[in-house]
């Protein structure tokens, strides 16, 4: 009897730990490009993330809780518009000193599919974000639960209203912040 529990223990946590195991995402360079050249870039890890397929050099994402991480330390300037968020994730640099995200437009907005889902922003500058007439210079949060900043320096973003804005969402209820 004992091993008959044991082995449906064992095959659930195999499958519990399947199931929930968060996906990491590596970028490995500074540029921004959504073109098949076999790097991964933030911008195609993002993409990764939101629809849970391989994008160019980017593991594919899951549907759980997909972690972005950076091999490359340095400055990204972006290319074209802000970084859209989709999908739970949490993106991790590799410290406020040692990256540096240069918006042209703003640089993130969060518009979560599913309202319950939470954004993590850790370790990097965030500066040059300008929306122009749209609100959140740097960071533009709709549908989202929580988004936690940690270690992230917000330099000379410039926006209608807030370098960081949190919008109404479809629930009628605004994102929670959490700023470390
Ligand atoms: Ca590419
Ligand atoms: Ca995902």
């Amino acid at each position: 009897m004992f091993k008959y529990y044991a082995m449906i223990l064992i095959a659930s946590v195999l499958f519990n730990a399947g199931f929930i195991e968060a996906t990491v995402i590596v970028v490995n360079t500074t540029g921004d490009d959504l073109t098949v050249n076999g790097n991964c870039t933030l911008r195609e890890a993002i993409q990764a993330a939101n629809q849970n397929v391989q994008v160019d050099g980017c593991t594919a994402g899951n549907s759980s809780l997909d972690t972005i991480m950076f091999s490359v330390n340095g400055t990204l300037t972006m290319g074209s518009n802000r970084f859209i968020i989709t999908e739970q994730v949490t993106i991790g640099g590799p410290g406020a000193d040692n990256l540096t995200i240069v918006g042209t437009d703003g640089v993130f907005a969060v518009n979560m599919a599913v309202e319950t889902h939470d954004f993590e922003l850790i370790g990097v500058t965030l500066t040059g974000g300008d929306p122009g007439n749209s609100n959140g210079g740097a960071v533009a949060l709709f549908n989202v639960d929580v988004a936690t900043f940690t270690n992230v320096d917000f330099v000379e973003n410039t926006a209608a209203d807030g370098g960081v804005k949190r919008f109404i969402s479809t629930a009628q209820s605004r994102p929670s912040l959490v700023l470390t």
